[in-house]
């Protein structure tokens, strides 16, 4: 076939490289575009992921595919050798139900934990411990969490085999633990050993200095953020004394004056009644 294939990644994406993995398992060639995602995304970037304006994006023939998840499906039904995704009605459920758990579960919450401060951090440090220990259950008595190779929930747990560990070095984190969870660490060694993966991860040392960068911004957002409810508590507490104060000298004022007044009527009052008897 004389196709055209096309990748619009990110070098430091865990999702464009879920989809760069996959093509060189399959042994397909692509043609790979980087985009600057920060601070200058391509038209091509706009038009072909006019929805969320993301990568990655896989363009065949002309046709955008995005979603990362969404990929990783098209490519395993276009290209068949090496299949990625079990066969298997029920495995294949219980794959994308995996892939599923770690997107919308396990993402944000690892990266909350290595990255906020304080409280913040303490409370997804908790949570992110809990669903790690999801996963090294689901991994007791496999080498890989597709079996005895690397398949779709493997490749779409990345982040936790790679990702996370670099994330760690860089801020000085500590969720995955070899103590804690021996089974994903050594899940993570095997993985990152395979040959497809080891040459084709991004760059440690590029990756260390971006995500000091990264985690450094990322963690005086959560300090602004922390620095601006104590000054605006503290701002409160001061508008609320103003109020308080202002409520009793209003009060004050009013009552001396209803206190006049009411001098003022009884002294009326007695002068027409004296005046009545004189
Ligand atoms: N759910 C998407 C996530 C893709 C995503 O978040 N890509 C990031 C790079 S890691 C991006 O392009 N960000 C640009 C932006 O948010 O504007 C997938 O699985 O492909």
């Amino acid at each position: 076939m004389g196709e055209e294939l096309k990748l619009l990644g990110a070098w430091g994406s865990p999702f464009s490289w879920r989809v760069e993995i996959a093509l060189k398992m399959k042994g397909v060639k692509y043609e790979y575009s980087e985009e600057d995602i920060l601070h200058n995304k391509s038209p091509a970037l706009l038009k072909f992921n006019p929805v969320h304006k993301k990568v990655p994006v896989l363009i065949h023939n002309g046709k955008p595919i995005v979603e990362s998840h969404v990929i990783l499906e098209y490519i395993d039904e276009t290209w068949k050798d090496n299949l990625i995704l079990p066969r298997d009605p029920y495995k294949r459920a219980m794959a994308r139900f995996w892939a599923k758990f770690l997107d919308e579960k396990c993402m944000q919450t690892l990266w909350k934990s290595c990255t906020s401060i304080g409280a913040e951090r303490e409370k997804a440090h908790e949570e992110a411990r809990l669903l790690l220990s999801t996963l090294e259950g689901e991994l007791k008595g496999k080498k890989f969490f597709g079996g005895e190779t690397v398949g779709f929930v493997d490749i779409m747990a990345n982040f936790v085999g790679y990702w996370v560990g670099v994330i760690q070095e860089a801020v000085g984190a500590d969720v995955l633990t070899e103590g804690e969870f021996p089974l994903l660490c050594k899940w993570a060694e095997e993985f990152q050993n395979r040959p497809v993966i080891k040459e084709n991860l991004p760059p440690k040392d590029k990756f260390l200095a971006f995500f000091k960068v990264q985690a450094e911004m990322i963690t005086s957002f959560y300090k602004n953020k922390r620095e601006f409810w104590v000054f605006l508590g503290l701002w409160f507490d001061w508008v609320l004394c103003v109020c308080v104060m202002s409520f009793f000298a209003v009060i004050k004022v009013y009552s001396n004056g209803i206190l006049g007044v009411c001098c003022f009527l009884i002294v009326i009052v007695r002068d027409n009644d004296e005046s009545q008897f004189n």
